[in-house]
């Protein structure tokens, strides 16, 4: 156990970090608070997936006799209902819904937007491997006392804070307000996130590669020739890289900031109407370029850093490639050679 799991929870770590900037509002610990409330009841649903799906299938009702929902609405409807009535937020967005949606009547409207992917990586749950929840906190920029679309769709280099909780062997949650990447795990006998990844930094250079290979033949000329090349014997190590793909963003973007190395969602020409790859740039990309660039790593589109990507539509795609400072800048120089 790391000793950091001895006795500080997310609240106290923020309020620590806080005291170095005495100029803070302090809404942060309450914005994350909330953020870890829908966290632990998601995890608690996720951790009973198979046996709700069997009582799914057998009657649609639960033992007592509610309607049984699948984890995505549940999870969605979890985060929009919580957060939305938390009194920090003016509008929210996630990838559940086609809209933006507003602060429900007679709940006080705040100064941060926050866009959310509930639970990404939605096609593993019934296959028992890890899912997650992405979000991304921005301060309202309009003068709109409910917010409107332009509060959530700002560079990520504007996001205030921004982390995923990924839902595995155990529960993590990993974040940062731009002073580090710090992971809390959950410790289900006290209900509290303890800090046990304190300040994570990305090795400069990995050993992994992680990316749909299935999808070879769609893409560019340089993102081929750069997974040909990684495949071949590495200098420093003598042995090419190994290859992790989970399926699930939060899971291999969680390896990837621990063990370094490369995630890649490249763009591809499998589908015309998503010339862009298929991961979302507010909710999926921006926060999780976020903490690479924090953890001393990076994210590119291929062509420069996720971060400065103004965005122009709530759920626009960008092609996505994160991890180790020296392997995103070698993908970058394969495409400016090949593409
Ligand atoms: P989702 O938001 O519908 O779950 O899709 C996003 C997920 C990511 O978690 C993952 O990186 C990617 O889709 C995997 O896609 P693919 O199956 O094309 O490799
Ligand atoms: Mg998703």
């Amino acid at each position: 156990m790391a000793d950091g799991m001895i006795g500080i929870n997310l609240t106290r770590h923020i309020y620590e970090k806080q005291k170095e900037h005495p100029e803070a509002t302090g809404e942060l610990t309450g914005i994350l608070n909330q953020i870890a409330f829908a966290a632990k009841i998601v995890s608690r649903e996720v951790n009973k997936a198979g046996l709700v799906e069997i009582l799914g299938l057998t009657g649609k009702e639960n033992v007592q006799g509610e309607e049984v929902q699948k984890l995505d609405d549940f999870a969605n409807e979890i985060f929009v209902n919580t957060l939305g009535r938390s009194g920090h937020f003016c509008i929210m967005a996630t990838e559940e819904e086609v809209d933006t949606i507003p602060i429900p009547e007679g709940y006080k409207c705040g100064y941060y937007s926050i866009a959310l992917d509930p639970l990404d990586g939605s096609s593993n749950i019934d296959v028992n491997v890890n899912i997650g929840t992405i979000f991304a906190v921005h301060r309202k920029i309009t003068g709109e006392e409910k917010g409107t679309a332009e509060d959530l769709m700002q560079p990520g280099r504007n996001l205030i804070a921004g982390g995923y909780v990924v839902y595995g062997s155990s529960t993590m949650l990993v974040m940062s307000t731009g002073n580090g990447v710090h992971g809390f795990t959950l410790d289900p006998s006290v209900g509290e996130f303890l800090e046990s990844h304190p300040d994570i930094k990305i090795p400069v250079k990995g050993k992994i590669y992680s990316i749909n290979e299935g999808n070879y033949p769609y893409w560019s000329e340089g993102v081929r020739q750069y997974i040909d090349h990684i495949k071949e014997k590495d200098k420093a190590t003598g042995r090419p890289y190994s290859t992790r793909y989970i399926g699930s963003m939060v899971a291999d973007v969680h390896r990837t900031l621990l063990k370094g190395g490369i995630f890649m969602y490249p763009a591809d020409n499998k589908d015309p109407r998503k010339p862009h790859g298929k991961l979302r740039l507010l909710y999926e990309c921006a926060p999780m370029a976020f903490l690479c660039e924090h953890a001393g790593g990076a994210a590119s589109t291929g062509t420069g850093p996720v971060l400065d990507v103004q965005p122009t539509e709530l759920h626009q795609r960008v092609p996505f490639f994160a991890g180790s400072a020296q392997d995103v800048r070698e993908l970058e120089e394969f495409i400016v050679k090949y593409d």
